[in-house]
């Protein structure tokens, strides 16, 4: 899979090169890379933005930079249909289905906005064009943050650990498109390792019987109880 992300502050995204999508990079599962947008400006300030039209707070994001920048990675690609995400807090809610959709797809151009948001007509200039695979505007939950950086990192990782060859653990890789379904109506329940006793807490007996049944059994409950206490929006 290809993955471009441009923004602003290209180090934001320096976290990527580490950890699981760090790995994945390196083993050439990923190609990763990410490029400033004022690299696409022409004026001695570098300038990204400008005054709203009608009045209000803040700054927007200029059209002409995204476009020149988008243009260029397009031009790259040769045949390839990239797919835009631009995260910003109005889009729909990114969930673990979406993840699993997006692991299929060839190409990821994250645009990552800051101060009040992009022009809107990228997005409906890039979702009219037919050499991209659509336009994205996806918000991961009910917060604003600066800028678009720190949501492309979350939603490039939900993505990245999906892919085959990336966990290097086929059986937790089938349990995750299942866990796409089940993620939506229920979440785990506690979890355990040795010692058996620490600070005076005990692991569970259920978890050291062997009974497999009453085991299963156990966690189906535990697991019940802490979606009805954690989620009660779920199940
Ligand atoms: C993108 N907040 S996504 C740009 N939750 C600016 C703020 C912001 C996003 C999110």
């Amino acid at each position: 899979m290809r993955i471009d992300v441009v923004s602003i502050f290209p180090a934001y995204l320096e976290a990527l090169s580490l950890s699981l999508v760090g790995k994945a990079v390196e083993a050439g599962v990923i190609s990763l890379a990410v490029h400033d947008l004022r690299d696409a400006t022409h004026d001695r300030h570098r300038t990204v933005d400008d005054t709203p039209y009608g009045g209000g707070p803040g700054m927007v994001m200029s059209p002409e930079p995204w476009g020149e920048s988008l243009d260029a990675l397009r031009a790259s690609g040769g045949e390839a249909a990239p797919v835009l995400v631009i995260p910003t807090p109005s889009g729909v809610r990114f969930d673990q289905a979406m993840a699993d959709d997006w692991s299929a797809a060839g190409w990821l151009v994250f645009a990552c906005g800051r101060y009040e948001g992009i022009d809107a007509r990228v997005a409906d200039h890039y979702r009219e064009r037919s050499d991209w695979a659509g336009v994205l505007e996806v918000s991961i939950g009910d917060y604003v943050l600066a800028g678009g950086e720190a949501a492309a990192l979350v939603m490039i990782e939900a993505v990245a650990r999906l892919l085959p060859g990336v966990l290097g653990n086929e059986v937790s890789a089938r349990e995750d498109s299942f866990a796409a379904g089940e993620m939506s109506r229920r979440v785990e329940g506690p979890i355990y390792t040795k010692p058996p006793t620490w600070r005076g807490l005990d692991v569970p007996d259920v978890l050291m019987s062997g009974h497999h049944g009453r085991i299963a059994q156990w966690r189906r409950e535990q697991s019940e109880e802490r979606t009805r206490r954690m989620r009660p929006d779920l199940g």
